[in-house]
């Protein structure tokens, strides 16, 4: 299998983060897409190539221009207005308050394109992001030239950036992007399986009134854990998307026996859905010594997640998402990739 990757992504190298009413030690860190090349290259899992460039035209279709054009111009901002260390948001437009335009105000700005404390915007996150996305349609381009499957070995992650805010660790979609490039090259139908631990609230946001991507998302319960304010069952589409936004939220704790039910359930409503094209959102989260997840999957676990993912028979872009245990990260992530090759053939 190919993998796509840039090393522009260490470009967004945060150092804290907001948990635990603490600024502690970032765990989405460059580290993580160092090692999991590093494994990608000790077991041959196949090329690592650099992402082609692509013009903004697909990235477009996911984010609104107005907010592309504050993450681009954001550290410019921030240091016009007197800052230079990691931009964290304050304050928020919610429900009772009115989100009818940007402020002015740098502060204001911040939190009107975000949804969360918790993740640091650095003077290289657009570029790192940019990248990403690039890497990302570099995927589907090869999938979409014959190749079964591709890897796009992106961070920061995408997939709780929503249409015009960021948040969780993503700023830029990655995954809804190469789900937007699949269509662009004639498919009529995409699905998007998110087995990251979290829920993915920005694709689902993204696409949950449309019927020509289905979302399909494995994660932890949000009454338990972040994002906290989508993710529950009942949410299954609005609009012309009826029935095409899938969610099965999992109970903390959740072991393989429970978690291979529920992805051969999310596997059953793909193959019904007649999707053309897969993008998974590969978190790596779900593992049971993920510093910030509560989920029990082994490293061996992951092996048998890429047999049942390559069962879909569909061709595949991987795009990279969570994961923070670093140290194994790179064995559960090539796992996932390299059995799902061997099954795919
Ligand atoms: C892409 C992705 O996986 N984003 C995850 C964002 C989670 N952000 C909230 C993290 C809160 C961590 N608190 C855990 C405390 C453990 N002591
Ligand atoms: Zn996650």
């Amino acid at each position: 299998m190919r993998t796509v990757y840039s090393p522009d992504h260490a470009r967004h190298d945060p150092q804290k983060e907001l948990s635990d009413g603490a600024l502690v030690d970032a765990v989405e860190k460059p580290a993580r897409a160092e090692i999991v090349k590093a494994r990608i290259e000790e077991v041959g899992l196949g090329s690592i190539e650099a992402p082609t460039a692509h013009d903004d035209a697909l990235i477009a279709r996911v984010h609104s221009a107005d907010y592309l054009q504050f993450l681009e111009g954001f550290w410019a901002d921030w240091r016009a207005a007197g800052r230079d260390a990691e931009a964290f948001p304050f304050v928020w437009p919610v429900p009772g308050l009115r989100r009818h335009k940007a402020p002015r105000h740098i502060d204001g700005r911040l939190g009107y394109y975000s949804f969360d404390a918790g993740s640091p915007l650095t003077e290289g996150t657009w570029d790192a992001a940019r990248k990403g996305a690039d890497t990302a349609l570099s995927t589907v381009d090869i999938v979409s030239a014959g190749d079964r499957a591709a890897f796009a070995l992106c961070r920061p992650p995408g997939h709780h950036a929503a249409s015009d805010f960021y948040g969780g660790y993503c700023f830029l979609n990655n995954a809804a992007i190469a789900a937007e490039g699949f269509l662009a090259k004639g498919a009529e139908r995409v699905a998007i399986l998110d087995v990251d631990y979290h829920h993915g609230n920005g694709t689902q946001a993204i696409f949950e009134d449309r019927a020509d991507v289905l979302f399909v998302s494995l994660h932890a319960d949000p009454a338990d854990e972040f994002p906290y304010f989508l993710g529950y069952a009942d949410e299954t589409g609005t609009g012309p998307g009826e029935g095409c936004n899938v969610n099965m939220p999992l109970a903390i704790g959740t072991d393989w026996p429970a978690y291979s039910d529920a992805l051969a359930a999310a596997l059953v409503r793909i193959r019904a859905s007649g999707a053309e094209a897969l993008v998974v959102s590969l978190g790596l989260d779900t593992f049971e010594n993920d510093p910030i997840s509560r989920f029990t999957l082994k490293s061996d676990d992951f092996r048998k997640m890429g047999r049942m993912l390559a069962g879909a028979g569909l061709p595949t872009a991987f795009i990279m998402e969570g994961g923070y245990a670093v140290a194994e990260l790179g064995i559960n992530c090539v796992n996932v990739l390299s059995d799902f090759e061997e099954a795919a053939g």
